[in-house]
């Protein structure tokens, strides 16, 4: 039986009073309304707090509170009254609460006490911190090589909590840092330095008040970086052209009310924000940039050869890079045909925006998930990266690459030491700090470290924040992997799936919000510091009251682990743990651009950390901007599944209500849905295609062949405004279908954008 009970009205634009209703809903469910509405007018201001939201910059005047719906939702989880308190864990068997969904089971509220799991009675009981630390620091030291144990990181974490954490990890031996960034940005960093020198965005927020252009590829700010869209409605209304790649028509790239424009509020009114909206097929944004460079070659030679002006800059690239003529070859050898197919554009499409990108001075490029979550990402980013240097569109104000980030640290985690492949520099400078030697060897990624577990070498897995059983791919396999493990530990501030699948000795451990004050032994509060995707770090300090009095900072509990298990000779942890500015002094001696760290970052808006592609200077090997060389993949999965009857491309995404793994309700307003996750949206001729109706529950079934089954029971079809042969539907609920085996080249991140399945009536599956 068709069910269409919840689709509903899409949102007329994004923004405006719903948002404000959402706030309101939110902010009453949590409990928590008086304090959470006190709560949020510290958020992103010099004398608060960091909102744990997104990574999306702060205004240089940050005195005025800056609206955001999922801010507000972010904060009043957090903030919430609800705690998930020992009697509850006394009431449920761990099996028992592995049939819960995501959202019960954060729904509970705040962790308070530190808790062990019991295997005998499968449930977890409070145990005394230091307790905990001396079992955990026991099981470590008890491993033969510490290669066993696996150091996960979550991008929420702070500048000096994450600091810690990756000077213990190195000093008790390993590399091993698998760490969120792996699964979002890290095609990103890769291609950014390959093609530039430094992996990270060149713009600051000023620049978006200086483009002409700005091309928004594969991201939905009106969701994830709401306030994004404050910057690009300003952008668009002083004329300056706005590009969107995206293959759904994502309301919040189309209109945005703001709720900070009071007229506009009482009037009902909204602005537009995209200029061109053009919908590429699922892993087409390669072919569609290379599509527009070969546009802007055939231009320029027009230009040159009728005695006008070159439309490249080639004092910039004469200056400043290396093989254009390599590129142009590469350009030369695509054909049209392959491009149209792969990118499911129109060549008129792309003629519009090889005039938009030839019309403008300075143009800015922003990207995210749709554009990192493929094979071919690095090789995207290159290809963005190629037709932004054909004329100088980096290093100049108003112009520039900016990788629009996920957590709110997850920049500045990596910036102080957590990846995998020990940076020389870094390990040199600690080395020179520490006075003893640090491991170079690389240690594991996520995949690295899923492999690790699955084959039975690793024996430890310890999480600083996150949900590694949920956001990772195949979440079968993991949770049987997390599950044979000798220890499992997590630091958290909520109850999540990856805490139900215990290793032989589990903890839980609790830790204090950004949101909540964090003083020391002496009474002094603490303040921490995180950077944001435009490179400002600045402070953050919490307001509330902690959630309960057993909560200890991740400062602490990473300090506590590390005297447990590496003892406190080389580095005095509870000293050092007790006055954050004694870390930021480290930090300081440790890394470049930290100088003056405890000043700086009490100045209103923090300090920017140098760019070096941004001043021009490239630290590549052959010290220019490197062109890109690469084909486009020969048959990307939409071009293979169009082959094969009744298979499609599947993309995972989030929903308005969410915030990765953690679903604050089961609506996506934006979208028309409401009531529901286990949705599927489809072009309508491709759900007729299969014989099924809009509404129809069908289970999706995985199609990628490397011998694995994979199924997802119950999932609803909802028609939608999507190129054929793509689909779309949320994460995690859809992790079960993302196959381990298909990941981005030189990136190793899942290839949760491009996920082959097939669709069976559930009558079907039965029989079968
Ligand atoms: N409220 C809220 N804020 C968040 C998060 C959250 O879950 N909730 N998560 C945070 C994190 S960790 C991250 S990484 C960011 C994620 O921010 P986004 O990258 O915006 O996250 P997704 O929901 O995965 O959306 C991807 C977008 O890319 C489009 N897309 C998918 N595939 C393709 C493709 O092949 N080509 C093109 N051109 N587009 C494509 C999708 O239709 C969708 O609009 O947000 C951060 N901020
Ligand atoms: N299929 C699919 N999979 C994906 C993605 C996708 O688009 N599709 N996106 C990927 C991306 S971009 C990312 S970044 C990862 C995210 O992966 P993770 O970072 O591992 O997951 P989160 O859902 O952000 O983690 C939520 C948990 O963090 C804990 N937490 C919240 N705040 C704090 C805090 O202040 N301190 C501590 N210690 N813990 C805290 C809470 O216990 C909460 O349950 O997922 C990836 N997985
Ligand atoms: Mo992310």
């Amino acid at each position: 039986m068709a069910e269409t009970k919840f689709v509903g009205k899409r949102s007329a634009a994004a923004g405006g009073w719903g948002a404000l209703k959402s706030c309101g809903k939110q902010l009453l469910g949590s409990g928590a309304a008086l304090s959470g509405a006190k709560t949020l007018l510290k958020a992103n201001q010099p004398d608060g707090f960091d909102c744990p939201g997104c990574a999306w910059g702060d205004p240089e005047h940050g005195s005025s509170f800056e609206f955001c719906e999922n801010g507000v939702k972010a904060v009043a989880w957090e903030a919430t009254a609800k705690r998930t308190e020992p009697d509850f864990f006394g009431r449920y068997t761990v099996s028992e609460l592995r049939n819960w969904t995501d959202y019960a089971l954060e729904h509970e509220g705040r962790l308070t006490q530190p808790m062990r799991y019991d295997a005998a009675s499968d449930r977890y009981y409070p145990v005394e911190w230091e307790d905990a630390f001396a079992e955990i620091g026991a099981v470590l030291r008890s491993l033969d090589n510490p290669n066993r144990a696996e150091f996960y990181t979550s991008g929420r974490a702070s500048n000096e909590a994450a600091f810690l954490y990756q000077m213990f990890v190195r000093l008790y031996g390993t590399n091993n840092f698998p760490d969120c960034s792996n699964m979002c940005h890290e095609a990103s960093g890769v291609g950014l330095t390959q093609a530039v020198g430094v992996g990270k965005g060149t713009v600051l927020l000023e620049d978006f008040e200086k483009a002409d252009a700005i091309f928004v590829i594969g991201q939905n700010p009106g969701t994830n970086h709401p306030r994004m869209l404050g910057d690009l409605r300003r952008a668009s209304e002083r004329g300056a052209q706005i590009v969107v790649l995206n293959p759904v028509k994502e309301r919040g790239l189309e209109r945005f009310s703001d709720p900070q424009r009071k007229v506009e509020m009482l009037h009902g009114g909204s602005g537009a924000i995209a200029t061109h909206y053009f919908q590429p097929r699922l892993g087409g944004d390669m072919a569609a940039v290379r599509g527009i460079a070969k546009l802007v070659f055939a231009r320029d030679d027009a230009a040159v050869a009728a005695g006008q002006p070159s439309l490249l800059d080639h004092d910039f690239i004469t200056t400043h890079t290396a093989d254009l003529d390599a590129y142009r070859a590469a350009v030369d050898a695509t054909d049209w045909d392959h491009i149209l197919d792969q990118s499911g554009l129109t060549r008129d499409e792309i003629e519009q925006m090889a005039d938009v990108y030839l019309a403008a001075d300075k143009v800015i490029c922003t990207w995210a998930m749709g554009v990192t979550q493929h094979r071919h990402s690095v090789a995207t980013i290159r290809e963005i990266t190629s037709l932004m240097l054909l004329r100088g569109n980096l290093g100049k104000p108003g112009a520039g690459l900016c990788p629009v980030r996920g957590h709110s640290n997850v920049q500045g985690d990596r910036t102080v030491g957590i990846n995998e492949k020990a940076p020389p520099a870094l390990i040199d400078a600690l080395e020179r700090e520490l006075g003893v030697p640090i491991p170079r060897q690389p240690g594991h990624n996520v995949l690295g470290a899923i492999g690790a577990m699955m084959d039975g070498s690793a024996q430890a897995f310890i999480g600083l924040g996150g949900n590694f059983a949920r956001a990772t791919p195949d979440s079968a396999l993991i949770a049987d992997a997390l599950s044979s493990l000798k220890l499992t530990v997590h630091v958290a501030t909520k109850l999540n799936h990856c805490h139900l699948v215990p290793g032989e000795t589990s903890f839980i451990l609790p830790c204090l919000g950004r949101t909540e004050i964090d003083r020391n032994s002496k009474g002094v509060s603490q303040i921490v510091t995180v950077e944001d995707s435009m490179s400002m770090v600045h402070g953050s300090g919490g307001i509330n009251r902690p959630a309960s009095p057993w909560l200890r900072s991740e400062v602490k509990i990473v300090a506590g682990i590390a005297a447990a298990t590496v003892g406190s000779s080389v580095v005095d942890w509870a000293t050092l743990s007790d006055d954050n500015d004694l870390i930021r002094d480290m930090i300081s001696r440790v890394l470049p651009g930290f100088h003056d760290y405890n000043t700086r970052v009490r100045k209103p808006r923090g300090f920017h950390l140098r760019n070096s592609a941004a001043n021009r200077e490239w630290n590549t090997p052959s010290g220019k901007a490197n062109f890109s060389t690469a084909s486009l993949p020969e048959a990307t999965e939409h071009q293979q599944t169009r082959k094969a009857d009744g298979q499609f491309v599947l993309q995972t995404f989030r929903s308005h209500d969410q915030y990765n793994t953690t679903i604050y309700g089961m609506d996506d307003r934006y979208r028309g849905i409401y009531g529901k996750r286990t949705i599927v949206f489809m072009h309508p001729d491709d759900i007729a295609s299969i014989g099924a109706k809009a509404g129809d529950i069908m289970d999706v079934v995985g199609e990628h062949d490397d011998g694995v089954s994979r199924v997802a029971k119950g999932f609803s079809l909802v028609a939608y405004d999507i190129p054929r042969g793509c689909v779309a539907g949320y994460y995690p609920e859809l992790n079960c279908l993302v196959p381990l085996s298909t990941f981005g080249s030189e990136s190793y991140t899942p290839a949760s954008k491009s996920v082959i399945v097939s669709f069976r009536h559930q009558k079907e599956l039965a029989a079968a």
